[in-house]
């Protein structure tokens, strides 16, 4: 596990990357949050720094990154760590951009521009090597995605429930139309990542439950989510490229 966890990027071990894939949540031009969250190695952690910090330069945009990560050895919850880095980079600034970023995705064109879409959520990662450049199916929400708070206060953020791999975003997705929005999406030639590859994360573990937990959405949304959202803050460390949150978020 990652001695630590976001923009969110969620690691195991010392908590979440909120970046996370737990995430440590890069920020912008008056206020954008990066959050990554995942259960992934530091090694991750740099290779997403050495290309994020100069691509954000690029764009001038003026933004923070914290990462998250998931204190202990419960099975990882993406979408909660996700939550804690939105809770703790709106405590600091008043960010007018949230991006929840997996630690193992680099984009790779500069004209994807980390800023968000004022009416709708957007979904940032629609062409990922991994899946041969475009979007595996439609509704996919997973990856990078960008919301402002407004937004992400509309879905109820992120739900707390999914814990293991998988659902968590199609959740997401389903929230958005509850909500009565749509998803936004920058062009396929545009929207480019690479996923570092990485073995399947120990404690991340395909969640037997996600397909149950998804036909419930729409009457769990509206409880479950940042208006529910419960966690014990172990450490908040101001680094000089991230900030970085240790969490501990409890267990299924
Ligand atoms: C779907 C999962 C999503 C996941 C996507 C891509 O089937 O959470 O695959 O997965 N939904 C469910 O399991 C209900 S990936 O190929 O990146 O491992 O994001």
């Amino acid at each position: 596990r990652c001695p630590l966890g976001v923009p969110l990027v969620p690691c195991p071990a010392v908590g979440p990357l909120t970046v996370s894939p737990l995430s440590p949540v890069p920020q912008w031009a008056r206020g954008q949050c990066h959050t990554e969250v995942s259960p992934l190695s530091p090694v991750h952690l740099g290779h997403l720094l050495y290309h994020l910090h100069p691509f954000l330069q690029r764009q001038q945009l003026h933004y923070g990154i914290y990462v998250v990560h998931q204190a202990g050895n419960s099975t990882f919850n993406r979408a909660k760590l996700l939550n804690v880095g939105v809770k703790e980079a709106l405590k600091d600034e008043d960010w007018d951009c949230l991006f929840l970023h997996d630690v193992d995705l680099i984009p790779e064109n500069d004209h994807n521009l980390y800023t968000c879409d004022p009416w709708n959520p957007k979904h940032a990662s629609v062409a990922m090597n991994k899946f041969g450049y475009s979007l595996p199916y439609p509704q996919y929400f997973g990856g990078v995605s960008a919301l402002t708070p407004d937004q992400y206060m509309k879905i109820n953020g992120f739900p707390n429930e999914y814990w293991g791999w998988g659902g968590e975003d199609d959740d997401i997705a389903t929230r958005v139309r509850l909500a009565g929005m749509k998803i936004s999406r920058p062009p396929v030639s545009i929207g480019h990542y690479k996923m570092v590859k990485h073995k399947s994360d120990k404690g991340n573990e395909e969640n037997p439950h996600r397909f149950d937990l998804l036909v419930r959405t729409q009457r769990s949304w509206t409880q479950d989510g940042m208006n529910s959202l419960t966690y014990v803050l172990l450490a908040k460390e101001l680094r000089p490229l991230y900030t970085n949150l240790t969490v501990d978020i409890g267990r299924d």
